[in-house]
């Protein structure tokens, strides 16, 4: 069965203003709402405060430059799944069978892009029915020895090799828009973006700064990739109650499709 993947954003799952701090509350609710899939199901989390702060600390996304970069990368990762695991534990909390899948141990990338991944256990955690939970993180690179692989970039490639059924990317804001909708009343929200806006991507706001893997811009980038494959994907404002569910379930139009043909 062609498998579901969603992406909890970063900034949904954590406060990005306090370091090491989850929203536990909405984790719990995003628990709940992700419960009602049916079918096969890909879990792919971002960094939030936990991640990214380590990360850009210890230069990881720049590659190896040094021995003290090696604390880092134990730090980064450890905090990484300690993220991990409070989200694994609320899905069992509510009778999600969600198992832990550490990227770096089977992801090799090249200048910070997937080179290659064992999916084999993967494939069989999905064959038996089980939920995988992957997220962003620190990677072993052929080229600068350690880089940051995003949740983003995790899930595009997923999607493509499993052959995703769809994508649904859960962000704090309503989906893409012209310019920060938290800071600017004349913030657009784009509706359809397909391959042939590349050129207007300019015109997309970037997002929040303090990732090291891109904010908004970046996610959109990676879904056109997918798009490219036939595969459909949409930002939607998880931080808002049941729309996740709704777009999971297969209601479309609830934030900015990403598509190969409007
Ligand atoms: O928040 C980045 O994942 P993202 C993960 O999906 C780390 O970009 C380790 C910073």
């Amino acid at each position: 069965m062609k498998p579901l993947i969603v992406k909890l954003g970063g900034s949904v799952i954590t406060d990005k203003r306090k370091p090491f701090t989850i929203k536990r509350s909405v984790i719990k609710r995003l628990a709940r709402e992700l419960k009602d899939v049916k079918g096969s199901l890909v879990i792919v989390h971002g960094g939030g405060s936990f991640g990214h702060p380590l990360a850009l600390k210890y230069k990881i996304a720049d590659g190896y430059h040094g021995k003290d970069q090696l604390m880092g990368v134990s730090l980064t990762h450890l905090a990484m799944e300690k993220l991990n695991k409070y989200l694994v534990e609320a899905l069992q909390k509510e009778g999600i069978p969600a198992i832990a899948f550490q990227p770096s141990a089977c992801v090799l990338s090249s200048n910070g892009r997937i080179k290659s991944m064992e999916l084999r256990p993967l494939e069989r955690v999905l064959a038996l029915g089980l939920v995988p939970v992957l997220y962003g993180d620190v990677v072993f690179d052929v080229v600068k020895g350690i880089s940051i692989v995003s949740g983003d970039q995790m899930v595009s490639y997923l999607a493509r090799k499993l052959g995703a059924s769809r994508v649904v990317f859960g962000v704090d804001v309503d989906g893409v828009f012209t310019s920060c909708p938290k800071k600017d009343s004349r913030a657009e929200l784009l509706r359809v973006i397909t391959p042939s806006d590349v050129g207007s991507l300019a015109s997309v706001w970037e997002g929040e700064s303090g990732d090291v893997t891109g904010g908004m811009r970046a996610k959109v980038q990676e879904l056109l990739e997918l798009a490219k494959f036939g595969i459909e994907a949409e930002i939607v404002n998880a931080a808002r109650p049941n729309v996740l569910r709704e777009a999971l379930l297969g209601k479309r139009g609830l934030g900015t499709v990403v598509t190969r043909g409007k």
